[in-house]
């Protein structure tokens, strides 16, 4: 690529988000969803290159900014991660407003400003105190209590639920989960990958056979004030430094549909690193509006290069590794 591509990189309550917001690919699909098919067919490379190591960190999600796709959004965004492409994300989308505030491009405290995503429509407010809330796509409890044989470990019980990703929520009252504590990422990793290979397994899916690609584990908060922590691993293998905006919408659903969360009131979710998101929702026909509220903070701004002499320009994929053992 002859032109660079610049990129604005933040973090959202200590997960990564790179916003490409020059050199980017123009998707001119008429639907969001038709604009992730053409970057995932046409221009994966710029995911890569974008998400993967060299350049960056474990759990970078890029954000390809596009035109609107409905008449009242400020910008349409798809989100990727180096596994492949996201249905939304929630700390990514405090992310991108917080790099369209530091780019001018919007620049409205206390209004609402709608994305597209292929999720489907998302709303944020900017407030005065530098926080940032969003209104997530509709989420939803899909089924609860759910038992699946783990090898090694046993029965797991959790609940299936929708956040603009599809989640298996995994609480410790109920299962012997190691605690959710930074010392602990490795456990905690390996058997919520042991969990996600067991649903796949067992063809334990969402609606429509979807994938359940986010595995979500809830344990005492250590924040005073917080209602519980998590623990997310995400599609690709890495954890979410943040309490993950679509995690914590689908345990809003979950603890909806048992009851456990009335409309308007708040849940504080802590994240495995201790940082915090405030939730609330109200209820709608089909579940839950989720709001997310938390803080995103503009880190630095980036150019790619693309050297043709240099073989991970388009990032070090593992099926790119094993091409170089055989
Ligand atoms: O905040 O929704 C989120 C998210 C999904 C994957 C990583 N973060």
């Amino acid at each position: 690529m002859a032109v660079p591509l610049r990129l604005i990189d933040s973090h959202t309550e200590g997960e990564p988000t790179r916003v490409v917001v020059d050199g980017g690919p123009h998707l001119d699909g008429a639907t969001m969803l038709e604009r992730r098919e053409e970057l995932r067919r046409d221009w994966d490379f710029l995911r890569t290159a974008i998400t993967a190591e060299p350049r960056a960190s474990e759990g970078t999600v890029a954000a390809f900014l596009t035109e609107p796709v409905s008449a009242d959004a400020a910008a349409g965004v798809v989100f990727a991660n180096r596994a492949g492409y996201l249905g939304m994300c929630g700390h990514g989308a405090l992310g991108v407003m917080r790099t369209l505030l530091h780019l001018g491009r919007i620049n409205a405290t206390n209004e609402r400003f709608a994305l597209d995503t292929p999720a489907g429509p998302i709303y944020a407010t900017l407030f005065d105190d530098g926080s940032i809330e969003i209104q997530n796509v509709t989420a939803r409890a899909f089924r609860l209590d759910v038992p699946v044989q783990v090898p090694g470990t046993g029965e797991i019980v959790g609940d299936i639920a929708y956040g603009g990703n599809w989640f298996f929520l995994v609480d410790a009252a109920r299962a012997p989960l190691p605690e959710i504590a930074a010392g602990n990422v490795s456990r905690l990793t390996s058997l919520a990958l042991e969990i996600c290979a067991a649903l796949q397994a067992h063809g334990i899916t969402g609606e429509d056979g979807a994938r359940i690609d986010h595995i979500e584990f809830f344990g005492k908060a250590r924040l005073l004030n917080a209602n519980a922590k998590n623990f997310v691993l995400c599609p690709d293998g890495s954890y979410d430094r943040s309490p993950c905006g679509t995690g914590t919408s689908a345990k809003m659903a979950v603890l909806a549909a048992r009851g456990r969360l009335r409309a308007g009131e708040p849940w504080l979710q802590e994240s495995i690193t201790g940082t915090l998101f405030t939730g609330r929702m109200e209820r709608c026909a089909d579940g839950i509006v989720p709001f997310i509220r938390g803080r995103a903070y503009v880190t630095g701004e980036t150019a790619l290069f693309f050297d043709t002499g240099d073989p991970f320009r388009y990032g070090i994929s593992a099926q790119e590794l094993r091409g170089r053992d055989s």
